[in-house]
């Protein structure tokens, strides 16, 4: 049977905004209080949505959320109405309010894990909604996540889906930017491989000095047990904690792995040389042959993979077995790291790269990797999934119209005060759950 990575993208929501939220994460540091665009951002990222649907990559959008989240503010004491109650976050808590403003549920690589049916023990694609519970931004959105996938991948003869991991920093879980597949073909068996940033039970293990970890070994270890995953299937290694503390704050900053590939910095891993060794071993028990591309320090830089997000790259199949590199216009613009890139299509496996502009994702740190949710499917799963999400040339370009009625082009820290943008995003969003086929998956929708 065939089958197929489809490549669910996060549609950026309507108060994209730069919160500096994210310590630990240089880009949304750094970017912090810069007026945002964000019909812009939503424009970038469909466009990179439509060229690869158009390339013959399968490709499904994922739906934004409901911001400002009054209920979460609600859950912090504020009171009254919805306008009072973001008028008085305003006035007493302004942090609070902008991260219930926050649009990061785009990055949708932290939406959940999600391993293919080859992989599990029932036979089933399963799905952990990541608990982002490292951010308080973050952690709000797992639930609404949960009915959105549960929503687009509703067939529980093919699709299981588990709630988030419990919400204390021992199990802190940000998905699948800490997870990559190899396999020889999609709906064979193959090699899970969970990165993690620390242990949160054995103080054996070492752990950075300045920034977050935020995945922990526990975390890594319950979603495969929940996903019914065996040991010869799976892989866990340590990030090098030296390069979280130089704003590595997901293993997708520093690495990326797909079919039998592995494409990462020098410094990515601890004990490197035994990871690929069980990777190798544990791919080859199933049939693949792995194989590594390391990128040394002497080339780039971990600085220059941070500021390029050379990593947080796309690496997809073509059907001749080829592989194209779907990287950010950063890269272009970093002369080292294209002057590795032209000399990486020279040889191996990849043997093109593409460049997107998405500089209003970008300037929070989130790079083509982190827009994107993979989830491998046999065609007859693939049939099972809402074809509502599913990216066309239509479907394309009523989402564009719909970006261009609902989206402003600027928002600043003063406009998330204003109680109408609450209302144009829930505006926006009920049109949006009629145009994705999704019903009521949002708060607003689900009040009596
Ligand atoms: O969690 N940025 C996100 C970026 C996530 C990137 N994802 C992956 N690497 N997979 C984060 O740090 C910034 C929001 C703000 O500052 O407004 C933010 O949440």
């Amino acid at each position: 049977m065939k089958s197929y990575e489809v490549n669910f993208d996060g549609l950026v929501g309507p108060t994209h905004n730069y919160g500096g939220l994210s310590y630990g994460n240089v880009a949304s540091q750094s970017n912090s209080q810069q007026g945002s665009n964000p019909r812009e951002a939503a424009r970038q990222g469909l466009a990179k949505m439509k060229a690869l649907a158009d390339m013959g990559f399968k490709q499904g959008v994922l739906a934004p959320q409901e911001r400002p989240d009054v209920a979460a503010l609600r859950r912090l004491g504020f009171s009254g109405s919805d306008a009072e109650v973001i008028q008085r976050a305003a006035r007493e808590a302004m942090p609070l309010l902008v991260a219930s403003c926050s649009a990061s549920s785009m990055w949708v690589a932290n939406a959940a894990t999600v391993s293919p049916s080859a992989d599990t023990a029932d036979g089933r694609v399963h799905f952990t909604a990541a608990n982002l519970n490292c951010k308080y931004h973050r952690s709000i959105e797992h639930p609404t996540t949960s009915r959105v996938l549960g929503a687009m991948f509703s067939d529980d003869r093919h699709f299981a889906h588990h709630p988030a991991l419990p919400a204390v920093a021992q199990f802190g879980d940000e998905g699948a930017a800490n997870h990559t597949r190899f396999c020889r073909a999609y709906g064979e068996a193959g090699v899970e491989f969970f990165v993690y940033g620390r242990s949160a039970f054995d103080s054996r293990y070492p752990a950075p000095q300045k920034y977050p970890a935020r995945q922990t070994l526990e975390a890594s270890q319950a979603v495969a047990r929940l996903h019914g995953l065996s040991d010869d299937g799976v892989v866990y290694a340590q990030q090098n904690p030296a390069v979280i503390d130089q704003g590595v704050f997901h293993n997708d900053v520093i690495a990326v792995g797909n079919g039998e590939v592995l494409f990462y910095h020098e410094d990515a891993f601890l004990e490197t040389d035994a990871v690929l060794g069980q990777l190798r071993a544990k791919l080859a028990s199933k049939g693949g042959k792995f194989q590594a591309i390391c990128v040394p320090r002497a080339a780039v830089t971990v600085e220059d993979a941070v500021r390029s997000y050379l990593f947080n790259s796309q690496l997809l199949s073509r059907d001749d077995g080829s592989m194209l590199l779907v990287v950010p216009e950063e890269c272009r613009n970093n002369e080292r790291v294209w002057a590795y890139l032209g000399q990486l299509t020279r040889q191996g496996p990849v043997r093109e790269v593409k460049v997107f502009d998405l500089k209003q994702s970008m300037q929070n740190g989130g790079g083509p990797a982190c827009l994107r949710l993979r989830v491998a499917l046999k065609e007859t799963e693939l049939a099972a999934v809402n074809q509502g999400v599913i990216m066309t040339a239509p479907l394309y370009d009523t989402l564009l119209q719909w970006v261009d009625k609902h989206y402003r082009d600027r928002l600043g820290e003063a406009d998330l005060a204003d109680p109408q943008l609450l209302v144009e995003c829930r505006t926006a969003l009920d049109e949006l759950t009629q145009i994705l086929k999704l019903g009521s998956v949002y708060p607003f929708q689900r009040q009596p």
